[in-house]
C-alpha cells in the first residue's frame, strides 16, 4: 500500500486553520492596567499599541506579539464622559467584525477593564454605563467580562487604613475586603448591567497569578459556550498562565483524532510509529505554544526519536 505522510494531518492544524489566533478586544482608560494584564496572560514582553492620535489607541490596528503568534489584540481607550467618539468608534468596529463571515476575523471576547473606585468615587463613566446597558445589542453573543484591576493596590490601602484605625484583625479584615468590593464594585455594576454581567478582579502581581487564571477560565468557558469551540481551544493555546487549561486542551485535541486513532489503529494504518508519534508530538507542542522562534521543539523529536 502506498501512503502519503501528508494524509497524517495533525488535529491542531485543523483547529488553527479555522481559528489561528484568539482575537480579544480590551477596553479601558490609560493606566488602568490593560497592557500589564495582557503581557502576563499571554506571556508577552511588551504590548505595542498603535496610536490613532497621540495617546489614543487605534482599535482597528491588530497587535500580534512576535513571541506569541496565537493571540491578536485590539486595544480601545475607555469611554470618557463628554467624548462620544471612542464609543461610536468601538461600536462600529465591533459591528464590522461581527459581519465578517469567518470565525478568525470575528472578535471572540471583550475585556472591559475598570479600576476599583475610592470610597466616594464613581464606578462607571457615562459612556461605559451606556455600553454595558446596550451590550447585547452591540455584541450579540460575544462574551464581555468586566475586569476590575489592581486588586493588590486596593488591598494594601484597606490594610493600611485598618492599621491606622487600630481595627487590624485578620478575619475581620477579610470580611471588610469582600464587603467593600461588593459595595464599591459588584453591586453598582449589577444595578446598571444586570445580575448576569460577567466580572472578576485581577492583580498582575506575581503572587496573584490565580486571579489571571480565573479570568482566563471565565473567558474560555464563555467563548466555548457562546462563540465556537475552535476559538475556545485557540484561547487555551494562546494563554500562558493556566497549566491545567493546557492539559485540558491537549486532551480535547488528542481526543479529536490522534488518540482515538491509536486505540482503533484506523488513522495510522500504513504509517510508521515514528510518523504517528511525530503528529501527536506536533499537536502537543502546538498546544503548549512555547516561545520557540526556531521551531527547536518541533524538530528535536525527529532528530532524537524520543
Ligand atoms: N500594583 C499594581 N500595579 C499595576 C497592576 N497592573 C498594572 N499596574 C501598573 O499600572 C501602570 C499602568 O499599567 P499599564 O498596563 O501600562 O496600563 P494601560 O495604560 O491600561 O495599558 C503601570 O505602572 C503598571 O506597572 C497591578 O495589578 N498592580
Ligand atoms: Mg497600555
Amino acid at each position: 500500500m502506498i501512503v502519503d505522510i501528508r494524509q497524517l494531518q495533525s488535529a491542531t492544524n485543523d483547529i488553527l486553520q479555522i481559528c489561528p489566533r484568539f482575537r480579544l478586544l480590551v477596553i479601558g482608560k490609560t493606566g488602568v492596567g490593560k497592557s500589564s494584564l495582557i503581557q502576563q496572560a499571554f506571556g508577552i514582553n511588551e504590548v505595542h499599541v498603535s496610536e490613532h492620535r497621540r495617546g489614543e489607541a487605534d482599535i482597528d490596528k491588530e497587535f500580534i506579539a512576535p513571541e506569541n503568534q496565537r493571540f491578536v489584540l485590539h486595544d480601545s481607550q475607555g469611554f470618557e464622559a463628554g467624548d462620544s467618539d471612542c464609543f461610536i468608534t468601538a461600536k462600529d468596529f465591533i459591528d464590522r467584525r461581527r459581519k465578517m463571515p469567518d470565525l478568525r476575523d470575528k472578535i471572540h471576547a471583550v475585556w472591559l477593564c475598570l479600576s476599583i473606585p475610592h470610597a466616594d468615587g464613581r464606578l462607571l463613566e457615562s459612556g461605559v454605563e451606556e455600553f454595558l446597558k446596550l451590550r447585547k445589542e452591540i455584541l450579540g453573543d460575544i462574551p464581555i467580562i468586566v475586569v476590575f484591576t489592581k486588586h493588590d493596590v486596593f488591598v494594601d490601602k484597606l490594610e493600611l487604613d485598618a492599621m491606622d484605625s487600630d481595627e487590624y484583625e485578620e478575619a475581620a479584615l477579610e470580611v471588610l475586603k469582600n464587603d467593600t468590593l461588593s459595595k464599591l464594585c459588584i453591586q453598582p455594576l449589577k444595578e446598571i448591567a444586570g445580575t448576569d454581567i460577567l466580572h472578576t478582579i485581577v492583580s498582575t502581581k506575581k503572587e496573584c497569578e490565580s486571579t489571571i487564571i480565573q479570568l482566563i477560565d471565565l473567558t474560555t468557558t464563555n467563548v466555548e459556550k457562546f462563540v465556537a469551540s475552535e476559538a475556545a481551544l485557540t484561547m487555551m493555546i494562546a494563554q500562558r498562565v493556566d497549566i491545567g487549561l493546557k492539559v485540558k486542551a491537549s486532551i480535547a485535541i488528542g481526543k479529536k483524532r490522534c488518540w482515538r486513532g491509536i486505540s482503533s489503529s484506523m488513522n495510522f494504518i500504513g504509517f510508521t510509529m515514528l510518523d504517528c508519534l511525530s503528529v501527536i508530538h506536533k499537536d502537543v507542542i502546538d498546544v503548549w505554544n512555547f516561545n520557540d522562534p526556531h521551531c527547536v521543539r518541533h524538530v528535536c523529536f525527529h532528530n532524537t526519536g524520543c
